[in-house]
């Protein structure tokens, strides 16, 4: 590219779309890499790797074995994995987290970010949630929590040398402060946090000192980022993490919401994870527009390599965007029984249930479709679009059946059916926008149906999405496309996903 065509060039924002929270980045050398929450999902906290800041690959899991992440069945969707931080020193890749339903704070270590992850040490002297860490120049492992409250201790061990202790909190009175990362830039300590919660008031405010457990003095112009209150496109945008980029410049990583349809706006695809570049006024970070389009950063990008859009389980292990609700058991969900497929076989008896069999992959688009082709000869089961397990839309198989059913809080319906040949069917979903036509316009349509041997798609059904968002739902999550088991064992031959917008 020359300098001119990158000069003009744009890239696009969320850098990593879809349900992608609380992101927390770090460098080594040219290599980015970066990490999000998980919450109820097996495996937890994706990490990815970047060469650029706009390209992101994900290169696995940090707490991908049962050991490392326990998410029992009677703890709430939405609780488990929360706000992890990522950091690289002295040689290892150190992954602090908090997992809400079961260990509280712990601390995960890998010499490859890609994994294997030791297992974790817990840390039950750090109390709350959002656990941060940063190193001093004598080697004192500094862990500041939301609240904000911070404790010394030792990383190896998860020993703790004192009680937690108060530090700046933030706007006196503001909700919520919490997300802090803590930075020694220049002749100065930073703490970073988020502040107004994580719905549409959330916003990043700064403060600094000369020691890292401070006293800390506030940026005059906090909150450093926020779109509370204005109509931009990207909302929510909080819960931040700053890298500073080989040739010197400064970028941040936050979550942000795209809310759709009309009063009071629905966010479908969870809170995602925006770039945006920062600049230093006199010693204190100033952050440019979070835009959907950028102006591309200064340097060549480096696209990783392009990601199938179809899955055709021909690999002994399952790639790692696939998730599954709490666990996953390997006698229950395998590639290796079928060449080629991916069989399921039913635990809990629909997605309602805790513990249901289900393989998904986070919507990442506000227009997309996805197919399966499933062979229910011996079980039921589908193709799903999950939110929790009290909302969420599927259309399922059984031998000669398709049903679409819809569970939207207490209310559980069969939408529609009609019987289908025996043998394996291919299932389909597409998530269209829709028109604004007033005030109570939702944000999009799901519309589900079979595919015909011609390869034409006969609908089953057109569904409301806004029943699939934060708003309706509550939480931390987004929308999770996948395959699941109901009964007995059903086999999944290959899954697509396809974009059909941003
Ligand atoms: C996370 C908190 C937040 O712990 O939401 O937006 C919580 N920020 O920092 C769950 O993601």
């Amino acid at each position: 590219m020359s300098d001119i065509q990158q000069a003009n060039a744009t890239v696009s924002n969320p850098v990593l779309p879809g349900f992608h929270p609380d992101p927390s980045i770090c460098r080594v050398g040219e290599d980015y890499y970066l990490a999000c929450s998980s919450f109820e999902y097996f495996p937890g906290v994706p990490v990815f790797h970047s060469r650029d800041l706009v390209n992101w690959t994900q290169i696995g899991n940090a707490l991908d074995r049962p050991s490392q992440l326990r998410l029992p069945l009677d703890k709430p969707s939405s609780g488990g994995i929360y706000a992890p931080t990522l950091r690289h020193h002295d040689g290892r890749f150190w992954l602090i987290v908090t997992n809400v339903s079961a260990d509280g704070n712990l601390l995960v270590t890998a010499t490859d970010p890609a994994g294997p992850w030791s297992d974790p040490v817990l840390l039950p002297g750090v109390p709350g949630i959002d656990p941060d860490l940063a190193w001093d120049e004598d080697g004192t492992c500094w862990c500041t929590v939301a609240g904000v409250s911070q404790v010394r201790l030792d990383p190896d061990t998860g020993e703790t040398f004192e009680p937690p202790r108060k530090l700046w909190s933030g706007m006196p009175g503001a909700k919520a402060p919490e997300a802090p990362h803590l930075y020694r830039i220049g002749d100065y300590w930073y703490l970073l946090i988020a502040e107004g919660g994580t719905e549409r008031c959330h916003g990043v405010s700064i403060a600094r000192g000369h020691t890292p457990g401070g006293p800390f003095e506030p940026c005059p112009a906090n909150p450093i980022l926020t779109h509370r209150g204005t109509d931009h496109p990207i909302q929510n945008t909080g819960h931040a993490d700053l890298v500073q980029a080989p040739d010197g410049s400064w970028w941040m990583v936050l979550l942000g919401v795209r809310p759709g349809g009309g009063t009071p706006g629905w966010h479908v695809l969870g809170r995602e994870t925006f770039l945006a570049p920062v600049t230093w006024v006199d010693g204190w970070p100033v952050v440019g527009e979070v835009a959907l389009e950028l102006p591309a950063p200064a340097w060549p990008l480096v696209p990783g390599p392009v990601q199938p859009g179809r899955d055709d389980f021909d690999l002994s292990e399952l790639r790692p965007q696939w998730i599954s609700v709490r666990d996953r058991p390997a006698e229950r969900c395998t590639t290796k029984e079928r060449s080629g497929w991916l069989t399921l076989r039913a635990r809990g008896a629909s997605l309602d249930e805790p513990d249901v069999i289900f393989v998904g992959r986070r919507q990442q688009h506000l227009t997309c479709g996805a197919r399966t082709r499933i062979d229910p000869a011996e079980g039921r089961g589908g193709l799903a679009v999950r939110l929790d397990e009290e909302h969420h839309y599927e259309i399922e198989a059984s031998e000669g059946e398709v049903r679409l059913l819809s569970r939207i809080g207490p209310l559980n319906s069969v939408v529609a059916s009609r019987p289908v040949p025996a043998g394996p069917v291919v299932l389909g979903v597409r998530v269209s926008g829709t028109p604004l036509r007033d005030a109570r316009t939702g944000p999009d349509v799901l519309t589900f149906g079979v595919e015909e041997p011609d390869g034409t798609f006969t609908e089953l059904g057109t569904l409301d999405g806004r029943y699939l968002s934060t708003e309706v739902a509550g939480g931390f999550t987004g929308r999770v496309i996948g395959m699941y088991a109901a009964a007995g064992t059903v086999h999944f031959d290959w899954f697509d996903y396809e974009p059909l917008g941003p």
